[in-house]
């Protein structure tokens, strides 16, 4: 919460120097949204609006989406939730359901948008429908409404202009005139339809945007007169690179696609484009499903902020944004800075035209790749100095079709000789892109591939290559350690002792991390302010004292692992008690060996 707050603060002091007038104050507006997480409704109900679509009416905005509590691919329900600050969702009423109409009884109903028609004064649903049997059928249904939570008059199916149409999204201009635009031609041509008045019909078919394209989850928004449809390439329930292309006319002509995000849209397909126009700023926010096919119901959303730039797009990821549905104003929350990009890399092997520089350029499209089969395998890169981590986002390379997943061990090294295993992460089976946020600290981070797990064929003939690695983590040399539980108070000096303190001095509680004086792959804990004082053990009793020698190099070098009560924060291993944790204990700290929840939640700290 601190970090946002500054974060917003730097955000106000911005418009304050650009000398926006009224910029609104940051309050209880804003709200943040935890990506990849489990949303929940306002009744603790999973939240279940998939491919779905969000409308405005008045100051309530309503989400519709695909119910698939019931891990089926086929219809159960088209909910509905609303919500004032995008982040709490009432469950309304299932504004479709199978006994809307009998051929909904076994059918598929995807992609569900919703227009409101000014001139009818009725909401006009539009979706994707195929029988419960396949997708050989290929049509659209359209299904009206008095009010925007229903229930839904369900109008039927039908293929527009007789064309197949799949994957699809309905849009409604700035002058009131709708279109459809969907997938075709078995998914290889996306076709533009201008709908009816009513919107309830094809009034006719306009050019055809991309033939031969193969793009699915259409997704358009309008900024100004440019227009900017987002796509997804076709790979079933696989996550790939999601593409955009811009016009100044709706009809065409369309620009060429250019790549939008990473090589798996951060393992997301587009839904929709949610438009907030606030009183201090109008923001895009992508929308995205990550499908998870084995479990449907558990398929996650991720929201990110959209950037659009006079005829450019681009998105990247952070685990939480903030939002202010009042004023409009959209940010992504990083975990720190980026410390990783442009720093000196360097792999096991590496082909010529593909050095390991490519994996820390910046650039998604770009790629280390080794010189052979050969796993494991390794990539790394030098921070230049000692940093503490905090998140690290990975973009695998995609096939389009035979996917892999990685696994792999983040490893940190303060000398480039001796490797601590940051984070095991050799069970993932996450496809495309993974973003681990956890506690580490390190000069040196090196991504160690154990092995690439195919779907479609057993034998793993993957060459290892990384898109790009994004490490976040403290610039500054010196960090505070904040408690877990007590989230007032900081590990500081305390005339020679060391405690967890209230309203503790920079002076006192800010450390420097530092190789461990008895293991440099360990850590030492050397206070900023006076270069000699060291944080160290003795009797089991945490003091900061001057190196004087004996087992002192012992009793101050820790090992830093993931939080033992949050595995997003840390705690400190000793060196020379390796079963003993820091912990506080009536505000002293002391090294224990921990087992009981108040131990684990004693001995974690936070980076502040
Ligand atoms: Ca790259």
């Amino acid at each position: 919460m601190k970090r946002m707050l500054k974060l917003l603060l730097a955000v106000v002091f911005t418009l304050s120097v650009l000398g926006i007038e009224g910029a609104p104050p940051a309050d209880a507006a804003t709200i943040t949204l935890a990506n990849g997480t489990q949303w929940k409704d306002v009744n603790n109900a999973s939240l279940q609006a998939h491919g779905g679509h969000i409308i405005k009416v008045g100051s309530t905005y309503y989400w519709y989406g695909e119910d698939k509590i019931h891990n089926s691919a086929n219809f159960k329900a088209v909910t509905v939730y609303s919500s004032t600050d995008l982040k709490n969702w009432t469950w309304r009423s299932y504004a479709l359901t199978q006994n809307s109409d009998a051929e909904l009884q076994y059918a598929k109903i995807e992609r569900p948008k919703v227009l409101y028609n000014e001139s009818t004064g009725k909401y006009v649903m539009w979706a994707h429908y195929e029988d419960g049997n396949g997708y050989t059928l290929a049509r659209v249904a359209v299904a009206t409404s008095d009010t925007p939570t229903g229930p839904f008059t369900y109008h039927g199916s039908f293929r527009p202009n007789n064309n197949e149409s799949r994957d699809m999204t309905v849009y409604k201009d700035t002058d009131g005139q709708a279109y459809l635009i969907s997938s075709s031609n078995n998914n290889s041509n996306l076709r533009l339809y201008r709908l009816t008045s009513d919107y309830t019909g094809i009034a006719a078919e306009l050019n055809m945007i991309y033939e031969g394209g193969h793009r699915e989850a259409p997704a358009i928004v309008k900024q100004g007169n440019t227009y900017y449809l987002i796509t997804s390439g076709a790979s079933g329930w696989y996550p790939n690179q999601a593409k955009y292309s811009t016009a100044t006319n709706i009809n065409g002509p369309w620009s060429a696609l250019q790549p939008l995000g990473n090589s798996a849209t951060f393992y997301t397909q587009p839904a929709f484009i949610l438009t907030i126009q606030g009183s201090s700023t109008t923001s895009h926010v992508y929308v995205g499903d990550r499908w998870n096919p084995s479990q449907l119901s558990d398929s996650r959303y991720v929201w990110l902020p959209l950037t659009l730039d006079g005829n450019t797009a681009s998105l990247e990821y952070f685990d939480n944004i903030s939002l202010d549905a009042a004023t409009g104003v959209v940010n992504g929350i990083s975990n720190g800075t980026l410390l990783s990009q442009g720093k000196a890399a360097t792999a096991q092997s590496a082909l010529g035209s593909n050095p390991a520089s490519y994996a820390n350029d910046g650039n998604y499209q770009t790629e280390w790749v080794g010189t052979s089969v050969t796993w494991p395998h390794w990539w790394k890169v030098d921070l230049g100095a000692v940093r503490q981590i905090n998140n690290v986002q990975i973009s695998w390379w995609m096939m389009n079709g035979s996917e892999a997943y990685y696994q792999y061990r983040i490893e940190t090294s303060n000398d480039n000789v001796n490797w601590t295993v940051a984070l095991d992460r050799t069970s993932n089976t996450t496809y495309g892109f993974t973003s681990d946020t956890f506690s580490a600290t390190g000069r040196y981070v090196r991504i160690n591939m154990v092995n690439a797990k195919l779907h479609n064929n057993p034998n793993n003939w993957y060459t290892p290559r990384l898109g790009e690695v994004k490490i976040f983590g403290q610039t500054t040399d010196s960090v505070r350690w904040q408690s877990h539980n007590y989230p007032t108070r900081y590990i500081a000096n305390d005339n020679g002792t060391a405690k967890i303190v209230e309203n503790a001095t920079l002076a006192n509680s800010e450390w420097v991390m530092v190789p461990g004086l008895a293991d440099p792959a360990g850590v030492s804990f050397r206070l900023k302010s006076n270069s000699n004082i060291y944080l160290r053990h003795s009797g089991y009793v945490l003091y900061a004292q001057s190196n004087s020698g004996g087992t002192f190099a012992a009793d101050a070098t820790f090992y830093q692992v993931p939080g033992l009560a949050d595995s997003s924060k840390a705690s400190f291993r000793s060196f020379n008690y390796p079963t003993r944790y820091i912990r506080h204990y009536s505000y002293n700290l002391r090294i224990d060996p921990i087992s009981t929840t108040t131990e684990k939640n004693d001995a974690t700290f936070s980076l502040q």
